[in-house]
């Protein structure tokens, strides 16, 4: 690669400058942000199997309403997400093929079920918590097409996460019944979305270089601190206990103390060993497979118009 030519993108990249999709840039930076971004998206189209479980049987026509409209949106932020990947140069259907081979990675929350209602309370306020906590840097990353789609996706995240604060605040102040079923769920959640953050900086082989590229705006662990501070006092607003012992506030580093993360289990869930994993990527090829007949019918019905304006 030409130095002159590195040293000038640098430059920018340090200046907080947005690198544009036709702008010269470094093949490493191209195949990290196609990995990311590409990630990312697989990430919205598989989260929304967990919660698009729960629709048939939310317990009113508004709550049924609202989480309706959140899968829709989740499908969308996925659908953003695709097309600043494409503007890199990797075409949507190589992608979806590298998810459906298992080549491609979405993030590990993913791969746990959704037992009872209060689970759709948990995703809203931790998972959509947590990946706000994640993309509102986002919005500043050095990709302009990524930074722009970050923009839509936390406005409509932040919705998402007080509805499921709030599914949670009304079922623990409900019946005993439901407060021990929004306990549960907080006990199941919390640590496989503290997982979501990724590995220990210590051994994310990404991070270094994502950070001086400003692909990446906090390290893996300063956004896992952040989000453990912002929503430990929320469990304790509504009268939940986060299922960790060695939780303790700090007050010289003015944040909590916090047990360890299982890495094992981390590592095993990427590894594609996650308790519903199988089932997640049968549902995404099932979908692809029962639904080439839309893409067919997309793809004549382009074709027929091209030709029309010819003629
Ligand atoms: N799951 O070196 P690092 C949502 C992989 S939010 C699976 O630290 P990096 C919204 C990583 O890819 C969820 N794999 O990597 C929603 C790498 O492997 P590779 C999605 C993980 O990229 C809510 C290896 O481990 N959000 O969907 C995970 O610098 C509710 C080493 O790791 C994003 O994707 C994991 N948790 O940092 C939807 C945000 N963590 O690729 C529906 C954008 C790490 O080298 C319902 N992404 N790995 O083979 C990022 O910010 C970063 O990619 C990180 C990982 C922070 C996830």
């Amino acid at each position: 690669e030409d130095p002159a030519k590195l040293a000038a993108f640098e430059a920018r990249v340090a200046a907080d400058e947005f690198i544009e999709p036709k702008d010269w840039m470094p093949e490493a930076y191209r195949r990290t942000l196609t990995r990311q971004i590409s990630q990312h998206a697989h990430s919205e189209i598989v989260g929304m199997l967990p919660e698009g479980n729960w629709i048939g049987r939310a317990p009113s026509l508004r709550r049924k309403a609202i989480l309706l409209a959140k899968v829709q949106d989740e499908a969308g932020h996925g659908l953003y997400l695709y097309s600043a990947a494409e503007t890199l140069g990797t075409s949507r259907r190589e992608m979806i093929e590298a998810l459906h081979s298992g080549k491609a990675k979405y993030s590990t929350i993913f791969n746990y079920p959704t037992l009872t209602w209060a689970d759709i309370g948990a995703i809203g306020w931790l998972v959509d918590g947590a990946a706000i906590m994640n993309q509102v840097p986002l919005q500043r990353t050095s990709y302009g097409p990524y930074a722009r789609a970050m923009v839509r996706v936390c406005k409509e995240e932040s919705f998402h996460q007080r509805q499921g604060y709030e599914i949670m605040m009304h079922l623990a102040a409900g019946t005993d019944d439901q407060k021990r079923m929004a306990q549960d769920a907080l006990n199941r959640w919390w640590w496989p979305s503290l997982m979501m953050f990724g590995p220990p900086d210590a051994d994310s082989p990404n991070t270094a270089q994502s950070m001086r590229w400003r692909i990446k705006r906090d390290t893996n662990d300063d956004l896992r601190q952040k989000f453990v501070d912002i929503t430990v006092p929320q469990a304790e607003a509504i009268g939940l206990t986060v299922p960790d012992r060695d939780l303790a506030w700090n007050d010289a580093k003015g944040g909590y103390d916090f047990g360890a993360v299982d890495w094992e289990e981390f590592y095993a869930v990427v590894r594609g060993e996650g308790p519903v994993a199988k089932e997640r990527m049968k549902a995404r090829r099932d979908a692809w497979e029962q639904n080439a007949w839309v893409r067919e019918a997309a793809a004549a019905h382009a074709e027929k118009r091209a030709r029309k304006a010819e003629a």
